[in-house]
């Protein structure tokens, strides 16, 4: 079910060869590249009446208007699963609690006495949030991406998803609902590439946003890659990824269940077990059969996903070697199932979110912790995180020098503009003083 990869013995080697040995899943964004981009310049040019042939071609299904009438999303509302509701509620309420302590003050820095810059934290003016609805209908991404965007105070919220052929070409009702819980009431039937070309460009019905979050399949990473520069993006997110380093006092029925969460997503998701205990391992993979069985999405994603080269259990010599695996590998998510827990959490330097010991399974992050579940895939765990507040703002430096300030370091500044054969940078400060750089106060 699922492949072994022994790095037992020898030393482990460093950085990027020892990322080299580990499992990866293919994603090739620069190859779908080339197939979007007809997409994004059909809807640049032709807007909504693009839009509307896309959704017939790829949803099978004529809309009348791209748009979703507010009607729509009241209906999906009072038609929700009251558990639904009162489950999405609490998931809305604690990512709230979370992303609110996020928020930055201004900062004022006096640098000299009349000299002073004060960062300012300005929320993005209006942003485009995709949420997909293909294999996933995730309405806890939904909460994911308008809770921070909301708690940033982003002003205008727009969100897109495919239109759906069994629901009369209106995105699917939970979808709807989330949005009316949020108070989002700008929602489009736009899917993947044609969405994230919607936002970019702007249509006849949907203005421009400067930015485009959340997750989506390759074709929303390649729309995302076309038009960054143009657009701010979030990630590129890839399929998700589950990691755990666990040792032999973790339970098998544990880690074999977290591993099987995550695969259940996409049959190129990754569940990748890190461990110094044969024991454990060998249990783990006696466990993962009966409890694939036991569930829905066998045949279509989990046993393909287990079954790939993105997913193994990883045998190490110890928990120290097991932490260097796992930040070379530099997962989504993380779970560290080890004795002590938490001071080996501690030691974890590449991760996008690390869930401590056997009360903190990846789903419940997934869907209630409090935490963001949109989180940096493939690697990209080493140099980026996952959607917060801070994605939603700008620092603006406000540069505030009196006369005396300025001549103070005039002399500095002229000198490294020379530095650089920028005579006229220098200028700008003669200029101030009788063409001449002041020599005091
Ligand atoms: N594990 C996914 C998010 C998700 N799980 C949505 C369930 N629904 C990527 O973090
Ligand atoms: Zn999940």
């Amino acid at each position: 079910m699922i492949s072994r990869i022994d790095l037992r013995g020898d030393a482990l080697p460093e950085g990027p060869a020892l990322r080299d040995l580990l499992p990866r899943a293919d994603f090739d964004v620069a190859a779908a590249l080339e197939k979007v981009r007809p997409i994004c310049e059909a809807v640049h040019h032709r807007g909504d009446a693009a839009l509307i042939d896309f959704a017939e071609k790829f949803d099978g299904v004529r809309l009348e208007s791209v748009r979703v009438p507010a009607r729509a999303l009241t209906d999906a509302l009072a038609g929700l699963d009251p558990a639904v509701r009162a489950a999405l509620e609490e998931s809305i309420r604690r990512a709230r609690l979370v992303h609110r302590a996020q928020r930055r003050a201004t900062h004022t820095t006096q640098v000299v006495p009349g000299g002073s810059v004060t960062e300012k934290w300005v929320p993005v003016e209006r942003v485009g949030l995709y949420a997909p609805g293909g294999r996933s209908v995730y309405p806890s991404s939904v909460v994911m991406n308008v809770v921070p965007a909301q708690e940033a105070g982003v002003e205008s919220i727009a969100l897109a998803s495919p239109a759906q052929a069994a629901f009369g070409g209106l995105p699917h009702p939970t979808i709807l609902a989330a949005c009316a819980l949020l108070g989002v009431d700008e929602v489009y039937a736009a899917g993947g590439a044609t969405a994230v070309a919607m936002f970019a460009h702007g249509t006849e019905s949907c203005p421009p946003a400067n930015m485009v979050t959340g997750p989506g399949n390759i074709w929303v990473a390649a729309a995302k890659r076309y038009f960054t520069g143009k657009i701010g993006i979030d990630a590129e997110a890839g399929p998700t990824e589950i990691a755990i380093l666990a040792d032999s006092t973790a339970d098998p029925v544990h880690v074999a269940s977290d591993l099987i969460s995550q695969a259940e997503h996409d049959p190129l998701a990754a569940a990748v077990l890190v461990t110094d205990s044969v024991e454990l391992a060998e249990a783990v993979e006696k466990e993962l059969e009966p409890q694939v069985a036991a569930t829905r999405h066998i045949d279509d994603r989990i046993v393909p996903a287990l079954k790939g080269r993105q997913s193994a259990i990883v045998l190490v010599d110890g928990v120290e070697e097991g932490l260097r695996v796992v930040d070379a590998y530099g997962a989504e998510h993380l779970e560290i199932q080890t004795a002590d827990a938490a001071a080996v959490a501690d030691r974890v330097k590449n991760a996008g979110a690390i869930f401590i010991g056997p009360w903190a399974p990846v789903s419940l992050g997934d869907y209630a912790a409090g935490s963001n579940h949109v989180l940096p895939t493939g690697g990209c765990a080493c140099h980026s995180s996952g959607l917060s507040v801070q994605s939603f703002l700008r620092g603006i430096h406000i540069v505030d020098y009196t006369r005396d300030a300025l001549a103070e370091v005039a002399h500095h500044v002229v000198t490294l503009a020379e530095a650089e054969d920028l005579p006229a940078h220098g200028a700008a400060i003669k200029a101030r003083f009788g063409w001449k750089v002041p020599t005091s106060k």
